[in-house]
């Protein structure tokens, strides 16, 4: 068993938890960059909390924030990880337009924050950024790692900032750091306002008379839907690659949000036309409105493949929310 040391930041969030699991069962210590809150926010992670105490332990938690450099420094210095993985971000694209200032803020310069505290630090850890197929927008579909960025929301023009800075580092200072350029990946911790979790949330409900109506924005739009568990895999293994590179990971099959609600309703015995209400409040100033990657360079070069299909993913979804009320 290898004791390499990673650094997390998003442990809390949906790739996080999968992400902490997975580099736990392979040895790893992991660090988790989490944020001060009144509430609790580690729920995605609590079944993995061990008391630091505890001489076993293996998980440990720091607070700090993306906005917050010298803490990143000092974080860098004192835990000097092996591989950073960097999943936190204002990561919600209709929520980005309401917020496009601090969406720049968290999703773009935090990414330059944290490549400095490494650089400065002289820690020659390798680094992940999770990239996003929305930095493609309206690019025509397929989209390759070849294919133009043309980003339509603050989110995505954060996350085209991010990329590049991610290459200025690997080309200036010989950084091995990667861009994922991960494509919609849901699962049953995904959070409660993306699409996919509200659809598969409102099915087991409605399936089990706790509510009636479901309001969603625009249905055509058309997304290649993997499962998160399987694409936390791609990017450990874009970290173990002899070289520093940039790959799209995706299902390679593309679904309408219909679809979806097909696929999750009819589970249920149900038909969503009963239940689907529009509502204008969920459509964004710019839609995206076909992203469907093509995962070849992938497979080819770090032998990953998606195995969930998003009829299947849209099941399991299901499946958990049923599990989780009854
Ligand atoms: P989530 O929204 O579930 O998680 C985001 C994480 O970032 C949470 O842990 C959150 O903390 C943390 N975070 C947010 N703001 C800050 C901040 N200012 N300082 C420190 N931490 C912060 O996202 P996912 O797990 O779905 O995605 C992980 C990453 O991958 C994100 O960068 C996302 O943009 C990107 N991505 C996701 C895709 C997807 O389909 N899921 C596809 C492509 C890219 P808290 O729990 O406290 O809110
Ligand atoms: P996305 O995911 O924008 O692709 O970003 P989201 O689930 O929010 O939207 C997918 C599509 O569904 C349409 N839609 C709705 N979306 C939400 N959230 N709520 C609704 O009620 C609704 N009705 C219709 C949207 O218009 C859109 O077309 C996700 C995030 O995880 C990003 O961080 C990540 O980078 C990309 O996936 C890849």
């Amino acid at each position: 068993m290898s004791h390499r040391t990673a650094l997390i930041t998003g442990i809390t969030g949906q790739d996080g938890s999968y992400l902490a699991e997975l580099l736990l069962s392979k040895g790893y210590v992991v660090h988790g960059l989490i944020r001060r809150a009144s509430t609790f926010n580690t729920q995605r992670i609590d079944h993995l909390y061990q008391d630091p105490h505890d001489p076993q332990a293996r998980l440990f938690l720091h607070y700090g924030d993306m906005t917050d450099g010298s803490r990143l420094t000092t974080l860098v210095r004192s835990i000097a990880p092996d591989e950073v993985y960097h999943l936190a971000a204002q990561s919600h694209v209709r929520v980005s337009f309401d917020e496009p200032e601090f969406t720049g803020d968290v999703t773009g310069l935090g990414t330059t924050r944290l490549l400095e505290a490494i650089r400065s630090s002289h820690v020659p850890a390798r680094f992940y950024q999770a990239s996003s197929s929305e930095m493609f927008g309206d690019a025509p579909a397929p989209q390759s790692e070849a294919s133009p960025l043309r980003p339509r929301s603050p989110y995505a023009a954060a996350k085209v900032y991010s990329y590049w800075m991610v290459r200025n580092y690997r080309e200036a200072y010989g950084m091995h750091a990667v861009n994922g350029i991960l494509f919609n990946h849901e699962s049953p911790r995904r959070g409660e306002t993306f699409v996919s979790r509200k659809i598969s949330m409102a099915a087991a409900r409605i399936a089990k008379g706790m509510q009636d109506r479901l309001f969603l924005g625009n249905l055509d739009a058309a997304r290649d839907w993997g499962f998160a568990k399987e694409y936390v895999e791609a990017m450990w293994l874009m970290l173990q690659a002899p070289e520093p590179d940039d790959f799209v990971i995706a299902t390679g099959s593309a679904y309408s949000v219909r679809d979806f609600l097909t696929f999750a309703f009819e589970h249920v015995g149900l038909d969503w036309q009963d239940h689907v209400e529009f509502d204008e409040r969920y459509l964004r100033p710019t839609e995206v409105d076909e992203l469907v990657g093509d995962p070849a360079k992938a497979q080819r070069v770090l032998g990953w493949k998606a195995r969930t299909t998003t009829p299947e993913l849209a099941r399991l979804m299901v499946d958990a929310d049923l599990a989780r009320i009854s």
